[in-house]
């Protein structure tokens, strides 16, 4: 029997992205969301069964006691699968941090055109870190050194990946016991690849404890090195007013939309676009000017600093083309879709690849070099600009929504107390009281094997109304912001009554944006300050936090996850398990699955586990924290405690007469 097919609206919950699948049925154009219907997963290598790491294989274990031709185990194969994935994920976000590094080390030196050090209290705050001398340096002289001894990160030998000192004091202990502080980041990457060949490494738990290793040296190393530049760079994101949503689009504008991940092209694209040159370029064109917008964590990254729109997230870079409105999309690394071309073919968009390390046949090829980065940038906005004129008709949903992007760790630090007050003290005094039960990360990607965006904002929103403070990176942030979740008080009536009071009275949303996939460090750095703040317990692994991807599908997802494992949190993925396969089936060796879970809380305090059903994701967290909170001897988490306070609460207070108000505060006399 035909599969049914599925509906728009059975296809995404984002009023935008059903509007444009309509126009692409219409069109009779497909998209990942049609490919994804036509196209069953392959249930043996989805769950991690299948071998093809040489040419005796693909070997593919699903029977009883069955080996590969080698007489590889499914535990051998799993765990290899699933390191391989960490290694690819860590290697994508370090040679980001890498080519930032470089382009910290071109600023210092005064070859890059256009670009600053922008903020030079970040730098000289993690210069001290590594106790580079800053007093009577140049930010440049600065700049320089930090730059020499983050790019020797990348291929140091021995020692440890220098930002780890800034993980917990403890947490660097259970490191150093189990033997998983990286060394240097290409070092671990390459051991992945070796251990893995054929014939090296059949020890499954021995794998998975290298997978750790791996994924550490992204997330205290190439990640944070990433994070670290972007906001000397760029500056330290705050809290600005940014919109999302494909309406950003607009009919008389021309319309740049950047995909990607890394700022350092899209930052001076930005700053290319509001130059006279470029206006007065639009205006002859025949257009009002240069609409920029972005796609997946370029988006991210060029929002929470400059607050330029996002047209939407991983799912809706093709239905950006759809609206016949984009003049250029330009690209560069990460989540990019190789259809995109195809489909721009139909339309008049051109399809601009842009790194060194990315091509895609039938694209348009404008090479970015950091050392004349402005030029580029003109040449690219030019290229948009003349394209305008064959624009045909076009469609774009009157689909957006304001957010609020731009929670750096420094920023919550500030808000919570001022410039001479900073502290974390309110926050894990929040946590502490049970106004906030506790902290839920929600980060990672869309993926068309489930309904775009249902599971990121249902699960954000059943976490909310349990009080339950959530820090949203990458694609997962994009759905909230459409959802009109991370905008202050708009936010509001959707949340706990605890959690109220406190966003309230700080003036925060309830879901801080904290930025793109490689800023999940800034989690990371805000989980250590709740830690050295006190009160919570003195590691990660004490403190009432869960992580969630409930839409992943890319290896960097779980490189993440793994580090943040590694870092004592507990980890929920949605979606299918990639090692998930056989595992009652196998005779003396480790379930892979269990291992990930069980095996892994007892060295690192943290666990990674696989959970379809949002209900039980929910579920799940809630646990979590309500079990880290009874281990720290904090309260039992009673919503019936609050509400009382808040501004909210103020203005229903004030229409009522005195004793009324006296009734609502306090409870009626016995
Ligand atoms: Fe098959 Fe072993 Fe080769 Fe994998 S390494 S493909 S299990 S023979
Ligand atoms: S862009 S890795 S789809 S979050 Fe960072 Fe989105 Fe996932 Fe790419």
């Amino acid at each position: 029997m035909a599969k049914k097919k599925k509906t728009p609206e059975e296809l995404s919950i984002d009023p935008a992205a059903q509007e444009m699948l309509i126009r692409a049925e219409d069109l009779g154009i497909g998209t990942a969301f049609t490919r994804a219907e036509e196209m069953s997963p392959c249930n043996i290598g989805g769950s991690g069964m299948c071998c093809k790491i040489c040419g005796m294989g693909p070997c593919r274990l699903t029977k009883d006691g069955q080996t590969g031709v080698c007489g590889a185990t499914i535990d051998t194969i799993q765990a290899r699968n699933f390191i391989r994935a960490v290694a690819a994920g860590a290697a994508a976000h370090s040679d980001h941090g890498r080519d930032m590094a470089f382009t910290l080390k071109a600023v210092a030196n005064g070859e890059a055109e256009g670009y600053v050090l922008r903020d030079v209290a970040k730098l000289r705050t993690v210069a001290q870190y590594y106790n580079i001398p800053v007093e009577g340096r140049s930010p440049e002289e600065i700049a320089d050194e930090l730059a020499d001894l983050y790019i020797a990160q990348f291929g140091q030998q021995r020692g440890i990946v220098a930002p780890v000192i800034r993980a917990p004091k403890k947490r660097q202990k259970v490191w150093e016991e189990t033997g998983v502080t990286p060394r240097g980041v290409d070092r671990e990457v390459v051991e992945a690849l070796h251990r893995t060949h054929i014939g090296d490494d059949q020890d499954a738990e021995h794998i998975l404890q290298h997978a750790i290793k791996v994924a550490l040296s992204d997330g205290w190393g190439g990640s944070l090195i990433a994070t670290d530049i972007s906001d000397i760079l760029f500056g330290t994101p705050a809290p600005i007013l940014g919109q999302a949503n494909l309406g950003v689009l607009k009919d008389n504008m021309v319309n740049v939309v950047v995909h990607g991940h890394e700022p350092t092209l899209s930052e001076m694209i930005v700053a290319a676009s509001q130059t006279p040159e470029i206006i007065e370029y639009a205006k002859k064109a025949g257009a009002e000017g240069v609409q920029l917008s972005g796609i997946c964590c370029t988006a991210n990254e060029i929002l929470m600093r400059q607050g330029v729109p996002a047209a939407g997230n991983f799912l809706q870079q093709e239905l950006a083309i759809l609206t016949g409105a984009v003049d250029a999309m330009v690209v560069d690394v990460q989540c990019i879709m190789q259809a995109l071309v195809g489909l721009a073919e139909n339309f008049h968009t051109k399809i601009i690849t842009t790194s060194p390390k990315v091509k895609i046949k039938g694209a348009t090829h404008i090479q970015f070099d950091e050392h004349k980065a402005l030029t580029i940038a003109k040449e690219i906005l030019k290229t948009a600009i003349d394209n305008y004129s064959n624009r045909g008709k076009t469609h774009i949903p009157d689909v957006r929504e304001d957010l609020v992007p731009g929670f750096s760790h420094e920023y919550i630090n500030y808000m919570l107390g001022g410039s001479y007050r900073g502290s974390f003290r309110p926050l894990n005094d929040a946590i502490i009281s049970g106004r906030i039960r506790g902290v839920a990360a929600i980060v990672g990607c869309n993926n068309p094997r489930s309904q775009h965006d249902f599971l990121h904002t249902y699960v954000a929103k059943k976490l909310l109304e349990q009080d339950v403070l959530l820090v949203e990176t990458g694609c997962g942030a994009i759905a909230s912001a459409k959802l009109g979740l991370l905008l202050g008080e708009a936010g509001l009536d959707q949340v706990g009554p605890g959690l109220r009071e406190i966003c309230e009275t700080v003036g925060i949303p309830p879901v801080l944006h904290m930025g793109s996939c490689v800023d999940n460090t800034r989690i990371l750095t805000v989980l250590t300050q709740v830690v050295e703040e006190g009160g919570l317990g003195d590691d990660i692994e004490q403190v009432p936090a869960v992580g969630l991807a409930p839409e992943w599908m890319s290896e960097k997802a779980l490189s993440i996850g793994t580090y943040c494992v590694a870092s004592g949190a507990y980890v929920i993925f949605g979606g299918s398990s990639p090692v998930g396969g056989m595992p009652d089936r196998v005779a003396d060796s480790v379930i892979v699955s269990n291992y990930l879970s069980e095996g892994w809380e007892k060295l690192y305090g943290g666990k990674l586990e696989f959970i379809p059903d949002p209900d039980e994701m929910i579920k799940a967290t809630l646990e979590h924290i309500d079990k880290k909170r009874a281990a720290l001897g904090l309260q039992e988490y009673d919503p019936s405690k609050w509400g009382r306070s808040g501004d909210n609460r103020m203005l229903t207070l004030e229409e009522m007469s005195l004793e009324e108000r006296r009734v609502a505060m306090y409870g009626a006399a016995d």
